[in-house]
């Protein structure tokens, strides 16, 4: 499909939560989108919702980021020109159980350091080369309060988003030289997502983990992110850390009540 010019931005993992929040505004705001997750019908409804209201372009790419042959596959389908990006937003990601170490899955931290760091690489390897062609772009990466402050039980979570915020560093030093701009949003926890619900397999009970206290939304995370890239070209903001106000730290919240509106 040959598109008219206007910026293009790709988002990983937008079928919920902070991705589709951060979908929302880029497309508000005239960025012509790709989205990428595993349920391409939540892709296909936001894909009509979007292009509707605000009449940008919208490609669906229906993949599973851990696999490497699956990402090269879906960025292949796309035109020449939707592969050149201007905007990367590494959002797909997830938190699976809450176990000591001693006690943990295998295939929890198999799932958590496949999705999380080595899905990251595998798109940001593919998208990276045509940047440095054009001299241009800009990488944004969702990393987390757990990058840079360890809790029980987050063991590997944390590994992997500490593993994120030192790729957001490393990207910065191998792509400046190229002005693409390199910088990650660490939030802290965030409802109006499915990650606690993903977090406890689906257990609803046990992720009901925001009734005491109010968190971000996942709106206040996309609203940071596209400040980010609302800035001038010659302007890189390279880290926001951004917590609700009864959340001072992974291990310090306020759980006395939410606040009121
Ligand atoms: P959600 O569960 O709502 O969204 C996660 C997104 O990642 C979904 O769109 C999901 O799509 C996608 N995803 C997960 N696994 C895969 C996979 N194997 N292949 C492709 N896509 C995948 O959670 P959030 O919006 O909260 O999470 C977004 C990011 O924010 C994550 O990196 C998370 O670690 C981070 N974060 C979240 C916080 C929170 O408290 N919510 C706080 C700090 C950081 P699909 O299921 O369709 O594949
Ligand atoms: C999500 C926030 O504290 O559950 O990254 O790890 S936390």
């Amino acid at each position: 499909m040959k598109i008219p010019y206007t910026k293009i931005a790709l988002i990983t993992g937008a079928t919920s939560g902070i991705g589709m929040a951060t979908a929302k505004i880029m497309a508000k705001n005239g960025y012509n989108l790709i989205v990428t997750g595993r349920r391409a019908e939540k892709l296909a409804a936001l894909k009509d919702k979007l292009s509707h209201k605000y009449g940008v372009k919208i490609q669906t790419l229906c993949f599973d980021i851990r696999d490497a042959q699956a990402v090269l596959k879906a960025w292949n389908s796309l035109d020449n020109d939707w592969q050149k990006i201007d905007v990367l937003i590494n959002n797909a990601g997830l938190a699976k159980g809450f176990a000591s170490i001693h006690e943990g899955k295998l295939e929890d931290w198999e799932t958590m350091i496949d999705t999380n760091l080595k899905g990251l690489l595998y798109i940001t390897r593919l998208v990276t080369p045509k940047m440095v062609e054009q001299n241009s772009g800009q990488i944004i990466n969702v990393c987390s309060t757990a990058g840079h402050d360890v809790y029980p039980n987050g063991n590997v979570y944390s590994a992997t988003k500490f593993a994120v915020d030192a790729l957001t560093k490393s990207l910065r030093l191998d792509l400046y030289k190229h002005h693409i701009r390199v910088g990650q949003v660490s939030p802290g926890h965030v409802e109006e997502t499915e990650f606690a619900l993903v977090r406890f397999d689906g257990d609803s009970e046990k992720a009901k983990i925001y009734q005491d206290f109010t968190p971000l939304k996942a709106k206040d995370v996309a609203n940071a992110i596209y400040f980010m890239i609302s800035q001038p070209k010659y302007v890189n903001i390279q880290h926001i850390l951004l917590m609700g106000t009864q959340q001072a730290g992974s291990n310090f919240i306020d759980r006395s009540g939410r606040l009121e509106m």
